[in-house]
């Protein structure tokens, strides 16, 4: 009888996924405990994803810009060790918390109930958070927040909705930023878009130019942020 096919796990290896796992599972727990911190203060949370570059923090400067008359609005601005993106949000006048994660690629659940803490919640109605530019890691990590938001822009190329579809199962909406770009680059958005619906049949996409702040209306109506804040 042919011999069955085996290999054996090196040492150390299923003590990894294991802790993989823990870790996973620990991190969900912590994000229903910040939901349920945000819920009880009546705060509405949009975790904003997105390659390096995309726009996120462009697009959040344009909604805090456009919904601070009406609503009481903070951000969290996670950044492996900067604090620009944490002052140029700064600037529209919103309170922010910065979160440095180091070498990590993702905010994750124990950081945000961190950075939970250092807010006045009672004097909040929306929280944006920044999370690190990146496909990848985030989508692994719920944070806790009510929507989430993946920004893309055509300046990353045709193939980066299909090559990274994991990020996009769970969004909300989709801003395809840099609109104006799209010439240039001799990208599709319309292709960008069915991509994305083949992933996703049910988010919203949006296209917008945060320059010019084109597309941020149909933002704040496509996640109905009005009828939660
Ligand atoms: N042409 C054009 N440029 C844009 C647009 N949106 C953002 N930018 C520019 O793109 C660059 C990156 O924008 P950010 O908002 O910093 O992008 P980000 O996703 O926050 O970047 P990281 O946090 O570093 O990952 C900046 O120079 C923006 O001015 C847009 O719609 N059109
Ligand atoms: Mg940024």
């Amino acid at each position: 009888m042919e011999q069955i096919k085996a290999i054996k796990a090196e040492e150390g290896e299923i003590f990894d996924i294991e802790l993989e796992e823990d870790l996973l599972k620990k991190n969900k727990e912590l994000a229903q405990r910040n939901k349920r911190l945000l819920d009880k203060h009546k705060i509405l949370a949009i975790d904003v994803m997105g390659s390096i570059g995309s726009g996120k923090t462009s697009l959040i400067k344009n909604l805090a810009s456009q919904l601070k008359e009406n609503y009481r609005i903070g951000a969290i601005a996670g950044d492996l060790t900067t604090t620009i993106d944490a002052d140029r949000i700064k600037d529209e006048g919103v309170e922010v918390i910065q979160v440095n994660t180091g070498k990590e690629c993702h905010l994750d659940a124990n950081l945000i109930g961190k950075a939970l803490k250092k807010f006045d919640l009672k004097a909040l109605d929306i929280l944006f958070i920044e999370n690190v530019g990146n496909l990848i890691c985030p989508a692994d990590f719920p944070l806790g927040s009510h929507k989430r938001i993946v920004v893309i822009s055509v300046t990353e190329g045709p193939w980066m909705v299909i090559k990274h579809p994991y990020i996009f199962l769970e969004a909300d909406l989709v801003a395809i930023n840099k609109i104006d770009l799209t010439k240039a680059m001799g990208v599709s958005p319309q292709k960008l878009t069915e991509d994305i619906y083949k992933i996703n049949p049910t988010v919203k996409v949006v296209q917008t130019n945060c320059i010019k702040g084109e597309g941020i209306e149909e933002i704040v109506e496509g996640i109905r942020i009005k009828e939660y804040a």
